[in-house]
């Protein structure tokens, strides 16, 4: 068994730096050597390295920030994800922010149309072209991935008075094939979802599970709805994306976008184990660690986290 990590210091689809630098730390803090001690062969043949592309060529299209940018990048790391799996290695992308996930998640469906795909997060990232009100793309990422945006919204996130150097005439996203189908996918852990992706979801009868699921049913009873409705006999290959603010800010303080009332340390790290028990993990991402917020204390146990669930969900037990 290989993974091959996939360090992408990107910060494109958020408004806070740093948290481009989230997949150093979690590299410098020694994630290689501890899957290494889990029996992983591990690859990593250091950080992707991005194109700029500078604000001046990439203006917001309506309210959508850096469209062009995130677009292009997203399209390298869906190459990457994919090539990882097809050569059966079992990729770990590290964030950055969670809109990275367009390509992540687009990799995996490239290879394993079939895959379902387990969002763990506060926030749904479902927002539309049309629904948006932040206009950040982290906010957006499912949207693509399910086709929620029609042909001619994502053409008109094309700026007509940009032409790319490459003669790629294409508009941002418009690259992007929407594999997923809303029964194949499932959120755990959501407490701040805007009113457009209220609607998003249930128009789209997509399962939720949001913190008062967790209370109610707890993580056992949650997990298990969850595995049973996107994978219901344990043989569909599983994309596991989870956003480190999914936990609660005293767990993971070091985050863009903490929300009160999130996961416990080990509700986090049991999610993972459920997943990894299952088989069927195909693709991980470990998403929005920001280490140049807060203290270093909660630098370091943010870091300490982002770890710790890639090794539960890469098989690490606590007998
Ligand atoms: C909000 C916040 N729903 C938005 N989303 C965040 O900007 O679309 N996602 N923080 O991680
Ligand atoms: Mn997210
Ligand atoms: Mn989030
Ligand atoms: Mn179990």
């Amino acid at each position: 068994k290989t993974a091959a990590i996939v360090g992408c210091p990107f910060s494109g689809g958020q408004p806070r730096a740093g948290v481009d630098t989230g997949p150093i730390h979690l590299v410098e803090a020694g994630l290689a050597d501890q899957l290494k001690g889990l029996g992983w062969k591990v690859e990593f043949g250091g950080h992707h390295q991005f194109e700029e592309i500078h604000v001046d060529q990439d203006p917001p299209a309506g309210i959508v920030k850096r469209p062009r940018l995130v677009s292009q990048v997203t399209k390298e790391v869906a190459q990457t994800v994919g090539a990882h799996i097809k050569a059966g290695r079992l990729p770990v992308t590290l964030g950055g922010d969670h809109s990275l996930a367009v390509g992540t998640v687009s990799g995996t469906l490239d290879v394993f149309p079939d895959a379902c795909l387990i969002w763990i997060d506060a926030h749904a990232d479902i927002n539309t072209i049309a629904s948006t009100g932040s206009g950040n793309l982290h906010g957006m990422p499912v949207s693509f991935l399910l086709g929620l945006n029609t042909p001619e919204e994502i053409r008109n996130l094309k700026n007509p008075n940009i032409s790319s150097e490459n003669g790629d005439d294409s508009a941002p996203f418009e690259w992007v094939v929407p594999r997923l189908s809303s029964d194949r996918l499932v959120y755990i852990g959501l407490r701040d979802v805007d009113d457009g992706e209220k609607k998003i979801l249930k128009d789209n009868n997509i399962l939720a599970f949001s913190m008062h699921h967790v209370d109610k049913w707890g993580i056992a009873g949650v997990m298990e709805r969850a595995l049973n409705h996107v994978c219901p006999n344990r043989d569909r290959p599983i994309h596991l994306s989870f956003d480190v603010d999914a936990l609660d800010p005293t767990v993971a303080p070091s985050t863009g976008t903490p929300v009160r009332g999130g996961l416990t340390f080990r509700e986090g790290h049991y999610i993972c184990e459920e997943v990894y028990e299952t088989g069927c993990l195909v693709a991980l991402d470990i998403m929005e660690v920001n280490p140049s917020l807060e203290d270093v204390i909660s630098v370091n146990q943010t870091v300490a986290v982002g770890c710790s669930l890639t090794r539960c969900a890469m098989g690490e037990t606590l007998l």
